[in-house]
């Protein structure tokens, strides 16, 4: 397909859905986009030595253009809102019933801090494996082929998570704790990790906002995990 080359990887259960109703909108405005100016163009060669006339718009012919027209345009366009509100619900109202791991992400100028849970499987809880500041720049872990949970909060201004090939982008709003879901594909599992960027203008390091998505078999997870854990306690 044409996008192939354009988009990153498409690595999440739901990065599919999201790149069809770009897919959906793209062919139907190239569409009426090479129509239209095809006409044009056709026009302009075709009649180039006749003369102007004027349209009022008015008798059933010649408001036909621009009623039916009009018509297929609101078609298309409720078409559009009723693909993209399914993966709209998909994607960021439903949560699927089984998540197999929660992490809370703190976004901070100018970068990303994450917090497992501990044995308990429960965040906020005195076991939790906590990731500041002073840790450095640890990337974030996760298995591949697991329902994975983040919960998005701000310490200071509005800041935006966004994965690419995951397909998915939220905005973090301070005083707000913000839940999104993903699962990368099983097939999806690379030794590079992905790149996690601020996509939101959030101060003068915004551009250096970054961090690293690493995605892991859950044995390697679950290892790198306790061996966190060990340091950490
Ligand atoms: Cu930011």
């Amino acid at each position: 397909m044409l996008f192939d080359k354009w988009f990153p990887a498409s690595i999440s259960t739901f990065s599919g859905d999201i790149d069809f109703v770009f897919y959906l909108i793209f062919y139907i405005v190239g569409f009426w986009f090479l129509l239209t100016e095809g006409l044009i163009i056709y026009s302009l060669i075709r009649h180039r030595k006749g003369k102007a006339a004027f349209f009022d718009g008015s008798g059933k012919r010649q408001s036909s253009w621009i009623l039916i027209p009009a018509a297929v345009v609101l078609l298309l366009d409720l078409a559009i809102d009723y693909a993209g509100g399914q993966v709209y619900d998909k994607v960021k109202i439903e949560t699927p019933d089984h998540i197999d791991l929660q992490v809370l992400v703190t976004a901070q100028q100018y970068g990303w801090f994450f917090t497992y849970p501990g044995e308990d499987n429960v965040l906020g809880t005195s076991d939790d494996i906590i990731f500041d500041e002073d840790a450095g720049a640890v990337p974030l872990h996760i298995p591949v082929g697991k329902v994975v949970q983040l919960h998005l909060k701000s310490a200071d201004v509005i800041h935006s998570f966004f994965v690419p090939e995951l397909r998915l982008k939220q905005d973090i709003v301070p005083g707000r704790i913000i839940p999104v879901w993903f699962q990368v594909t099983k097939k999806y599992l690379r030794k590079e990790p992905y790149e996690i960027a601020c996509a939101e203008l959030c101060g003068f390091g915004h551009h250096t906002m970054r961090a690293f998505l690493v995605v892991q078999t859950e044995e390697e997870f679950t290892g790198w995990l306790k061996e966190q854990a060990e340091e950490q306690w």
